[in-house]
């Protein structure tokens, strides 16, 4: 199937773009397409933020649409940063700033066990929805470890691997992660759809 991706963030497109076509669909994402437009994430679950996105970016498009809304989650925090991973530590924090931070305010602080979460929705152009979650269990680092992946990905240990996210090469990554898993559903329930 030809999907488009709605979402601005590059690692992220990297990640859905090689899952899906390993899966047989083909990609392309809102950029290529032209559409410029990065929809209000008001919402307060991941479910309602990937929504908005996939609507909205669908009804641009025409194409079946797909977006990822995700965050890290972490127990001693009371669940943050979460739904707002991306702005965490507010608009001046790049990718760095935002792990930095978050080390900062998990220093004495026990349990270091959190998750990683993707909530998958993609939408149809005659209005129909299919939306699938995933989620990867973990710990926060002491420091940043590895080069490879994206946002929190250095400070994120996988402990039956001993290694952070970041120093898990793609395939490692996609095998046992959120977005991985999530997508994974989501294959099954399009499967399902499509039979219809
Ligand atoms: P789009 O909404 O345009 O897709 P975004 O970066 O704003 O891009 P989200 O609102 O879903 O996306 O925020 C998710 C944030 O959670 C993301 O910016 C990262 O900081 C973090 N995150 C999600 N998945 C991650 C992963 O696999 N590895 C590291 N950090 C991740």
């Amino acid at each position: 199937m030809k999907i488009c991706a709605a979402t601005g963030n590059a690692g992220k497109l990297r990640e859905l773009r090689r899952i899906l076509e390993a899966q047989g669909h083909e990609v392309v994402s809102q950029k290529e397409l032209g559409i410029t437009i990065e929809p209000d994430e008001t919402g307060t679950t991941f479910e309602a933020n990937a929504l908005i996105k996939a609507e909205t970016i669908c009804k641009a498009s025409g194409l079946p649409t797909i977006a990822d809304d995700s965050g890290l989650c972490v127990d001693a925090l009371n669940g943050a940063p979460g739904v707002y991973s991306a702005r965490y530590g507010g608009e001046g924090l790049d990718d760095t700033g935002r792990y930095r931070l978050l080390l900062e305010n998990m220093r004495g602080q026990m349990p270091r066990t959190a998750k990683f979460v993707s909530v998958i929705t993609c939408c149809f152009p005659n209005g129909d929805v299919l939306t699938a979650r995933g989620e990867c269990p973990g710990t926060i680092a002491f420091a940043p470890q590895g080069e490879g992946g994206f946002g929190y990905d250095p400070v994120f240990f996988v402990p039956p691997l001993k290694k952070t996210f970041a120093q898990l090469t793609a395939e490692e990554k996609n095998a046992i992660s959120h977005r991985g898993k999530a997508l994974e559903a989501f294959q099954v329930k399009l499967k399902e759809y499509l039979k219809q």
